[in-house]
């Protein structure tokens, strides 16, 4: 791999599609693409109860475990692997379990807080906010926490309006003028397809397709 890597920060409200933009480029681009989550810079909460635990604020940048993200984050950017934390939505807290990730030409950094942190803002070359509606944005959210990660409807919902709602009007919603890029519905193909076009022409020449100058994504700032 060539140093420096290409670094994305794709931001947005929960449901918004953000890990289906994310999930698309890497398997459309392949290895060359190396998925940072946010999830798994949560703090470590194993000092607290589970029910302690329950009662956290998990949309509030205070959440997240920042210092260790920028630090690993810079560590892929020059060219050093990490070991990345990983995270359990069902006991809320981090695993002991560690991953190796090696640096790669392509870093995509994904979460609702991914263009919170200023510092973590200026180490990424490309800043994304994928905006959906929040009527489509909750249905998803109930769908998946009900249906995949076996919670109760009224505590989704009582979560929505107590933390999730007010959390993504004060931190989440306002990143979206920190981006390059704002993308309508995560599963935009034309936006994608100018997203992995943009991607391929990042990677070196001998690992990708090297025709012709980079394309502008954006139009008056705006766009795709
Ligand atoms: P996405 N979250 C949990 O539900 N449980 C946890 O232990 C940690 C996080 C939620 C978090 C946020 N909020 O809304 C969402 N709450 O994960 C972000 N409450 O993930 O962008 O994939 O929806
Ligand atoms: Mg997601």
């Amino acid at each position: 791999m060539s140093i420096p890597s290409f670094a994305i920060g794709i931001a947005g409200g929960t449901g918004a599609g953000k890990t289906t933009v994310a999930r698309t480029v890497a398997e459309t681009v392949g290895e060359a693409v190396t998925r940072i989550p946010l999830d798994n810079y949560y703090e470590d909460l194993s000092h607290l109860a589970f029910e302690e635990r329950e009662e956290i604020n998990y949309d509030h940048p205070d959440a997240f475990e920042w210092e260790l993200l920028r630090e690993q984050l810079d560590a892929l950017l020059t060219g050093r692997s990490i070991e990345m934390p990983q995270y359990d939505f069902e006991l809320h807290n981090r695993t002991d379990e560690r991953v190796t990730v090696e640096p790669s030409d392509i870093i995509v950094l994904e979460g609702i807080l991914s263009l919170h942190d200023e510092e973590i803002r200026e180490m990424l070359d490309l800043r994304v906010y994928v905006m959906t509606d929040a009527d489509v944005r909750i249905l998803r959210r109930i769908e998946r926490d009900v249906i995949e990660r076996g919670r109760d409807l009224e505590g989704v919902i009582d979560q929505y309006l107590e933390t999730v709602k007010p959390m993504h009007e004060r931190f989440v919603a306002p990143t979206k003028k920190q981006a390059d890029v704002i993308i309508p519905e995560g599963a935009n193909r034309m936006a994608l397809d100018l997203l992995i076009e943009k991607v391929q022409a990042e990677l070196p020449d001998d690992s990708g397709r090297s025709d012709g100058p980079e394309r502008e994504l954006s139009l008056d700032g705006q766009a795709i």
